[in-house]
This record gives structure tokens, C-alpha cells and sequence, in this order.
């Protein structure tokens, strides 16, 4: 027997958070193109109408060759081509100097796919371009054009995400009067053979070439190095080659922006050579592989004029005051995350006063009492303290911090209620409290925090109501109260959420019926208000109008009908259904994609033949209801399946024997208490993931298989108890090393067990009913074996030890 605990996205929240941050990495480096060629930027000369005519036709042929959806180029008629949208000229004598052509993308278009442009030929005859930004646009893997070479007057080029391919021409070494350089990258497909032609653009001061494969590049510290006027120097992830020690001396006197993230070979010479930098104000050494504490701190503690610091993804180990100690005091923004650090931040960060921006993510160990931390660092924008150790309580002092936006202050040991003062924090976006000990009620000042996007208090001891109040949190997608002692009825107003794609409000103590009003959330992905106090007689029929829906857990909510007809086919469209502990009558719906738990309810018939169709299924439970007819063969096919619980039915005849297909993902497999006869499935010996196999209470003659301990070799529970099964007990079950828990009690078996399985009968008469958790996907199964020895010990029954925790790989996560 096995029920299905509510659905949790806690692990996949893990895994969402790194997901986060590398889309917040992305973003940065994409921000490093923005602000140039903005439609403010672009010097329209509108009143000159002395555009040179061979000019103007080459504009047109390029013109003619790019992508234009939104007909940006509608002002390129007429003869004054200088008036033309990103194009300027020289009010003398009238060349064309300035060309952007960058795409207009934003950010929510950045993952669209974008038509191919061509670079036209003719830019070549604009000879008196000293600007030309080709940026954004997909020039579809075309190799980046030498004729830029030949525009010497350029002192801005940007070809960023141009989705250009294969070698930069060594030639660029000729646009000598270049001040600004962006080659930044797409997919990694941009190399350099060397960068010797860098050193012939003496007056550089910004040079992106983030994501262009630089590994080729032996001596690109020496010729980096000797570019004294450079500011902003930006190669991340470019495969950097080790720089051999003794560094020159450090040159980059200019210097204002290093980073050099996902690079694995920032050494430590590199990091005392940095030391030197004492113009450094933005340092980013994300994701470089191994940093050592000892140097980084020599290295920050003469950048005085440090603003922002990235050493997120990296190794650090030790003591977090070796690094906020040795700090500019002048910090604005720290990102720290994903390290191994410790230690005490209490008293240190209250010297980092300027901070707007901090976040320490993921690194287990770091203490601190939240109430003192936050001092007086009321500048914070961005505060994130994930899974650390984190406690104290929130003072009522947090509604001075009004210029919040993101504060995350998850699995830490936070204790007390929520100030309410926290309404004051009108500008907070995203606030996650969620896995902390709070108490208290939801503050109903929550309601105005009307730019909330994303609000998780889930895993706490939150008592009382849900605020009316939160009806005005309009911008809200996702809410998560889960795992609370929340009370009282779903208050209507949640039905004003109309931007809600996320709601869980499972595992409370709420009453009455689910408000009708959540009909109105057309955005809505996922709804879960299982294991409440909730009654809900009728199938709700709102649930119709929910075209996006994907997840939907009503486990336990008390409903007593059939499930109306229109159900039947609208399950399809979904991911995952739970639909466990209702009184839900009637015939068994279509099949979700991954994930259906009908358990304890009062379905009757087959299983449909449309299951067959499933054959994404993860999970599938039906037990405890009155299905009867056969176990289909199409189960044979499931090879995604990793839990099957079809106990406690009216099941007949032999499992199928499966030939060329065999449900090979399988884990936990629960048949027991039906009516199933034959022998023991063959086909089972392929299924070695298999941790939990349970026959128990059916008719299944024959003998034990000697493959079962031969094969199975994963197997923590062997019930075949009360079965018509004979002959000997195999010796090598005992081969079964993980096993905790057999029961083979109740047959026509010869024999004893080994005597190598051991004898835990105490166990069994303190606690006769032994419980696990899987983790399948997000999902937290949990499963129980009953042992209905009820002290007595049966002959053949041995529980080796509890089971507790069962953790299965997992391999998607939504949130
Ligand atoms: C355009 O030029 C005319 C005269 O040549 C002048 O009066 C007018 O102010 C100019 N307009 C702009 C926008 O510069
Ligand atoms: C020409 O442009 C330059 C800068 O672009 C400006 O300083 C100058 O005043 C302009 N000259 C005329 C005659 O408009
Ligand atoms: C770029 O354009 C090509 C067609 O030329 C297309 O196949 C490709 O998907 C586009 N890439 C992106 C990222 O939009
Ligand atoms: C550009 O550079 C190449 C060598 O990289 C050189 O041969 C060529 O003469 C240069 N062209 C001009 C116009 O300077
Ligand atoms: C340092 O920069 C100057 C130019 O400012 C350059 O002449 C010199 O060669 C550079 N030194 C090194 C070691 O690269
Ligand atoms: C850093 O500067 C100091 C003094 O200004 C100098 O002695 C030292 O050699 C420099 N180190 C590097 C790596 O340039
Ligand atoms: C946290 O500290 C404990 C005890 O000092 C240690 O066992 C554990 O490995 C640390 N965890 C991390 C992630 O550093
Ligand atoms: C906050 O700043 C004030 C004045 O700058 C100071 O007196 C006080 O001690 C500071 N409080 C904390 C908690 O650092
Ligand atoms: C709310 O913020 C203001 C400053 O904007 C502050 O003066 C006030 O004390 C804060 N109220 C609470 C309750 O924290
Ligand atoms: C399994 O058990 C048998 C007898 O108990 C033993 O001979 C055999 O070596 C064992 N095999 C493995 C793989 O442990
Ligand atoms: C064991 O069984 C008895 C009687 O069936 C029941 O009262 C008791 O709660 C059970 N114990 C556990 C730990 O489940
Ligand atoms: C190089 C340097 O200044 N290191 C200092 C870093 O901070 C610690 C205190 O935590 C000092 O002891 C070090 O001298």
C-alpha cells in the first residue's frame, strides 16, 4: 500500500535557483550591450539634407539584407539619408559616421528566434564611419565580415550576439583608432588564433570578447596587459590559457571593469598581480574554478575602490571574514553565493554600509542573527541568504528598509512572526521566507506590497487566515503557502490574482470549499490545495475554464461525485493529477503526461485502454479503489514508469509477461492485495532499479526465482506474503544487501531464511508499520508497507531496520 503525500517543489526549487542565477549571469553580460544604439543614443541630424547620394544606396543595399519584423527601417525614404533612424552624418562634410544597426531586442525576446540578416556588401563604402553597432542581430553563423577592416575611421564597433562564426580577422588589428570593441560572443563559435593584432589598437578602453574561444591565445595576458588605456575589459568564458608565472608587471593602470568569470584558470599569481589594480572598481571572477582564500585576500584588500565583487560558483572555503574584512568599504554589490563559506557575518557586514546588493546563496554554514545583520544597511536592494544558518528574528526595524526589492531569507533558522511593518515595503518584487521557523499570523500589511511577484512562506508554522488583503497583489504568479497551520476558509479575493500562475496552499488546516472565484485565474499552471480541512462535494466545474492548467493536486479535499465527462478528456492536457483521498466514484479519466494518483477512492472497472497512450507516465497510482479486469499488457511499454502501486484492487489473472519491453525504469511496484494468479513475471529480472517489490495477498504459485537475489540486487523491500507460492526459500536472497524489510510469511515455503539476514523482531513489535519517502521527480511519494504481524512474529517475516528515507535520482523539475 502506498499514498502519495502532496506534491513539494522543494528540490526542484534547488535546482530553480541555480537556474536563476544563470539566467541572471546571462542577463548581465547582455546588459553590457544595451544602453548603445538605444533610439536616445542615436544623433538624428535631421535638418541636413546633404546626404551623399552614392551614400544613400549603399544604406538602401544594406537595408535590403536585414531582418525587419517591425518595419524599423520605415524611416529610411527620402533623400536625406542622414535623418534616417540610426544613422548620422558629419554636419561638414555630410559622410555617413555613425551606422546602428543594433536589433531592437529586450530581454523577454531574448530566447525568440530572430530571422538571418546579411551584412550587404556596400558597407564597405561607407569609408567615414566612425560608429557601426551590428549587435543583436542573427547574421545566422556567417563569418564575421574583413571588409570591417578596411573602415579605419572606426572608433566604435559592437558586433555583440551578432551570431557571427569562425575566426575574427587579425586585420581588425588595422581599425587603429578603435576606443570601443565588443565581440562578445553567441553560442562560442568565434575563435582567435592569437591576439597579436590587438596590441595595434593602442587607445582601447573597452574590449568585450566574452564567449570567443580565446584558447588558442598563449600570450593574451602579455598583450591584454599592454593595452594601458583599457577600462573595461570583459572576457568571460573564453577558455583562457594558464598565463605562466612571472607576470609582467601590472600595466592596466586604467583599469575599472575586470571579469574574467567562468575561466578555470585564474591562478594565484594572477590574483596578486591584481592587487595592483587599484582603479578596479567592478571585479567578476564567477565560476573560475578553484579560488584560494589566502591570496584573494591580499589581493581585495588594496581594491579600495571596489563597488561590486562576483565570486559566486567558486570553491572558497574557510572563513567568510576573510573576505568581509578585507573589502572595500565603499562595496555596493557582493555576490558570494555557491561557495563553501562559514562563519559569523553579524558584526562585518554592518561595516559594508553602501551595500545594495548581497547575496549568499547556497553556501550552508554562514550564521548571523538577521536582526543585527541588517544593522543599518538600509540601501539593500537585493538581499539573498538561501540555505545558510541564518536565525534571530525579523525586527520591526525591516520597514526602514524601503528600498528593498528581492529579499530571500529561505531555509535559514528565522524564527518569530513577520513585523508587520513589512507592508512598508512597497517596492519589494520577489519575497521568499519559505523553510524558517515563523509563527504568528500572515500579516495583512502584506496586501500592499502591490509590486509582489512572488511570495513563498511554505515550511513554517504560520496559524491563522489567509489575508483577505492579498486580493490587491495583482502582479502575484506564484504563491506558496504550503506547509503551514493556515485556518479558515480560501478567502474569495484570491480569485483577483489574475496574473497567478502558481498557487499552493496544500498541507494547512483550511476549511470550507475551494472559492469558486479561482476560476477567474486564467493564468494558472499548477494548483494545489491538498491535505486541508476542505469539503467540496461536487467535482469543482470551474476547473474547465483553466486552458493553461498542468499540475492540479486535490488530494483529500472531500470530494464525493464522479468526475464529470468533461474531465475525462481534459486530464489529458495535464502533467501530473492527484486526485488521492476523495470519495471520487465512477470510471478512472484519461491519463495525464507524467504523473496520475488516484489512490483511495471508489473508481470501479478496467484500466482503460487509453493508458496505453501514457507513455511518459513516472507515477502511476490506483490503489485502493474497486478496479478489476487484468493488469494490460501495454504496462510493458511504460519505460519512464518508476512507481506502480495498483495495490489494494480487485485485479485478475496473470501479470502479463512482457517479451521485448520490459518497464525498466521501475522502482516500486505494489500489486499486493488482489486477486493476480500465475507464477512470479519473468520479465522482472530486468528491472534491477527495482527498491520496492510487494506481491503480497494474491494467488501467484510457483517458486521463489533464484534471479530475484541475483538480479534485484537494489531491492530494500521483498513482500510475497500470502501467496500460493512453494518449494525453498533461495539461498542467495541473502545476496540482497540492502534489504530491510521481507516477508514471505503465509505460503507452502520449505526452509528458514539465511541466517545471514539477521533478526530485528524488536523493531517490529515497537512500530508495525514501517514508512518511506521517494522523491520522484518533485513529487514526494510516500510510501508505507504495512506489517501486519502486530507483534507476533510470523515465520519468514524480517525487518532489518526502518526504512526511512528513500532519495531516487531526480530528472526534471518545474516551479
Ligand atoms: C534647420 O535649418 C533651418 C535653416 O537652415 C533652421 O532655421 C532650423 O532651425 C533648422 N532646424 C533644426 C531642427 O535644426
Ligand atoms: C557639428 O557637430 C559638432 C559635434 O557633432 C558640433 O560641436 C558643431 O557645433 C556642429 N557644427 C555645426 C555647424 O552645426
Ligand atoms: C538565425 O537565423 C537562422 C536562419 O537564417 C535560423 O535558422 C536560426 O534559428 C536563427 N537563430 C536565432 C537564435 O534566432
Ligand atoms: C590590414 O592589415 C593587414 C595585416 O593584418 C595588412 O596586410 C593590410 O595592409 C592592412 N590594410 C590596411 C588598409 O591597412
Ligand atoms: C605598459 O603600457 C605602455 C603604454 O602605456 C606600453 O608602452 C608598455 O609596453 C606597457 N608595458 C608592458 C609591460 O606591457
Ligand atoms: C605592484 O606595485 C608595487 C608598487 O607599486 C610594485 O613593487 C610591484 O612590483 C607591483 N606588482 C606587480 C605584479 O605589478
Ligand atoms: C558545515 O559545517 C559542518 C560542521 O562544521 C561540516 O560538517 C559541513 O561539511 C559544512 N558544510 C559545508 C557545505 O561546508
Ligand atoms: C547605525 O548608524 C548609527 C549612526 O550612523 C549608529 O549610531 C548605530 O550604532 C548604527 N547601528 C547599527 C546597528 O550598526
Ligand atoms: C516606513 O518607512 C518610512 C520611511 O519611508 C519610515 O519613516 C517609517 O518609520 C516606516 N514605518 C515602519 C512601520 O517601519
Ligand atoms: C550469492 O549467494 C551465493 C550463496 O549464498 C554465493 O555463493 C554467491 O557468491 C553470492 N553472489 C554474490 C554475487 O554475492
Ligand atoms: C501498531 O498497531 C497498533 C494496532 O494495530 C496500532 O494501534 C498502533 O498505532 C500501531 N503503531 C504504529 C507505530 O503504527
Ligand atoms: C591582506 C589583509 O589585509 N588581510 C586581512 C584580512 O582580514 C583579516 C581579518 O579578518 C586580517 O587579519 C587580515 O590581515
Amino acid at each position: 500500500m502506498a499514498t502519495i503525500g502532496s506534491a513539494s517543489f522543494q528540490d526542484g526549487r534547488v535546482a530553480s535557483k541555480r537556474l536563476m542565477m544563470l539566467v541572471a549571469l546571462l542577463l548581465v553580460s547582455c546588459c553590457l550591450c544595451y544602453g548603445f544604439g538605444d533610439e536616445d543614443n542615436v544623433e538624428v541630424q535631421g535638418n541636413s539634407s546633404s546626404c551623399m547620394e552614392s551614400e544613400r544606396r549603399a544604406l538602401l543595399a544594406i537595408k535590403s539584407d536585414m531582418y525587419d519584423p517591425d518595419d524599423w527601417f520605415s524611416s529610411w525614404t527620402g533623400k536625406d539619408c542622414c535623418g534616417w533612424r540610426g544613422v548620422a552624418c558629419n554636419n561638414i562634410t555630410a559622410h555617413v559616421t555613425k551606422l546602428d544597426l543594433r536589433y531592437p531586442y529586450t530581454y523577454h525576446q531574448a530566447l525568440e528566434t530572430i530571422g538571418g540578416s546579411k551584412v550587404n556588401p556596400s558597407l564597405q563604402e561607407l569609408k567615414h564611419l566612425e560608429y557601426l553597432d551590428l549587435s543583436m542581430n542573427n547574421f545566422s553563423g556567417a563569418p564575421v565580415p574583413k571588409m570591417i577592416s578596411s573602415l579605419v575611421h572606426l572608433e566604435y564597433l559592437n558586433l555583440c550576439y551578432a551570431m557571427f562564426d569562425g575566426l575574427i580577422p587579425p586585420q581588425f588589428g588595422n581599425l587603429s583608432n578603435l576606443h570601443y570593441l565588443d565581440l562578445h560572443g553567441f553560442l562560442g563559435d568565434l575563435y582567435v588564433d592569437d591576439l597579436d593584432w590587438l596590441s595595434r589598437i593602442p587607445s582601447l578602453k573597452h574590449l568585450d570578447m566574452s564567449l570567443v574561444d580565446l584558447s588558442r591565445a598563449s600570450n593574451w595576458f602579455h598583450i591584454v596587459n599592454s593595452i594601458s588605456t583599457l577600462e573595461v575589459l570583459h572576457l568571460s568564458t573564453t577558455g583562457l590559457p594558464y598565463a605562466p608565472s612571472p607576470l609582467p608587471p601590472f600595466n592596466l593602470t586604467a583599469i575599472a571593469t575586470l571579469d574574467l568569470s567562468q575561466n578555470s584558470n585564474i591562478i594565484l599569481t594572477m590574483l596578486r598581480w591584481l592587487s595592483n589594480a587599484t582603479s578596479l572598481e567592478y571585479l567578476y571572477l564567477s565560476d573560475c574554478g578553484s579560488l584560494f582564500m589566502e591570496p584573494l585576500q591580499v589581493g581585495l584588500a588594496s581594491l579600495s575602490n571596489m563597488k561590486e565583487l562576483d565570486l559566486s560558483y567558486n570553491f572558497l572555503r574557510g572563513e567568510i571574514l576573510g573576505i568581509l574584512s578585507n573589502v572595500s568599504g565603499g562595496l555596493k554589490h557582493l555576490d558570494l553565493s555557491w561557495n563553501y563559506l562559514s562563519g559569523d557575518i553579524t558584526q562585518t557586514l554592518r561595516s559594508l554600509r553602501h551595500l545594495e546588493y548581497l547575496t549568499l546563496l547556497g553556501n550552508s554554514n554562514i550564521t548571523g542573527h538577521i536582526a543585527y545583520l541588517l544593522g543599518n544597511l538600509t540601501n539593500l536592494r537585493h538581499l539573498g541568504l538561501w540555505d545558510n544558518l541564518i536565525s534571530g528574528e525579523i525586527p520591526p526595524t525591516v520597514g526602514n528598509f524601503v528600498q528593498l526589492e528581492y529579499l530571500d531569507l529561505s531555509y535559514n533558522g528565522i524564527a518569530g512572526e513577520i513585523p508587520p511593518s513589512i507592508g512598508n515595503l512597497t517596492g519589494l518584487v520577489i519575497l521568499d521566507l519559505s523553510k524558517n521557523f515563523f509563527t504568528g499570523q500572515i500579516p495583512s500589511s502584506l496586501g500592499h506590497l502591490t509590486n509582489l511577484e512572488s511570495l513563498d512562506l511554505s515550511w513554517n508554522n504560520f496559524v491563522g487566515c489567509i489575508p483577505d488583503t492579498f486580493g490587491t497583489l495583482v502582479h502575484m504568479t506564484r504563491l506558496h503557502l504550503s506547509r503551514n497551520q493556515i485556518s479558515e476558509q480560501i478567502p474569495e479575493s484570491i480569485g483577483d490574482l489574475q496574473n497567478l500562475q502558481f498557487l499552493s496552499l496544500d498541507n494547512n488546516a483550511l476549511t470550507g470549499q475551494i472559492p469558486k472565484t479561482i476560476g477567474r485565474l486564467h493564468r494558472l499552471q499548477k494548483l494545489d490545495v491538498s491535505y486541508n480541512n476542505l469539503s467540496g462535494a461536487k467535482f469543482p466545474d470551474w476547473i474547465q475554464t483553466q486552458q493553461r492548467l498542468q499540475y492540479l493536486y486535490l488530494s483529500r479535499v472531500g470530494l464525493k461525485s464522479s468526475l464529470p465527462v468533461w474531465f475525462l478528456d481534459f486530464s489529458k492536457g495535464l502533467r501530473e493529477l492527484n486526485l488521492s483521498s476523495n470519495s471520487l466514484k465512477g470510471q478512472l479519466p484519461v491519463a495525464p503526461q507524467l504523473m496520475l494518483d488516484l489512490s483511495n477512492n471508489s473508481f470501479v472497472g478496467p484500466i482503460p485502454s487509453s493508458f496505453a497512450q501514457a507513455t511518459y507516465l513516472y507515477l502511476l497510482s490506483l490503489s485502493r479503489n474497486r478496479i478489476d479486469g487484468s493488469l494490460p499488457p501495454f504496462f510493458c511499454s511504460m519505460h519512464s514508469l518508476k512507481v506502480l502501486d495498483l495495490s489494494n484492487n480487485h485485479l485478475l489473472g496473470e501479470v502479463p509477461n512482457c517479451h521485448s519491453s520490459f518497464p525498466t525504469s521501475l522502482q516500486s511496484l505494489h500489486l499486493n492485495n488482489n486477486n493476480l494468479s500465475g507464477t512470479i513475471p519473468r520479465f522482472l529480472k530486468y528491472c534491477i532499479q527495482l527498491i520496492i517489490l510487494d506481491f503480497g495477498e494474491n494467488k501467484l504459485f510457483g517458486e521463489i526465482p533464484t534471479w530475484i537475489g541475483r538480479n534485484l540486487s537494489s531491492l530494500k523491500v521483498l513482500r510475497l506474503r500470502s501467496n500460493l507460492l512453494h518449494g525453498t526459500i533461495p539461498a542467495n536472497i541473502a545476496n540482497l544487501t540492502f534489504l530491510q524489510v521481507l516477508d514471505l510469511s503465509s505460503n507452502n515455503l520449505i526452509g528458514s531464511l539465511p541466517s545471514s539476514l539477521g533478526n530485528f523482531s524488536a523493531m517490529i513489535e515497537k512500530q508495525n508499520d514501517t514508512w518511506s519517502v521517494l522523491h520522484v521527480d518533485n513529487y514526494y511519494y510516500s510510501e508505507s508497507i504495512l506489517l501486519t504481524t502486530k507483534g507476533e512474529i510470523a515465520d519468514y517475516t524480517t525487518v532489518l531496520s526502518l526504512v526511512t528515507f528513500i532519495d531516487l535520482p531526480q530528472h526534471q523539475f518545474y516551479s
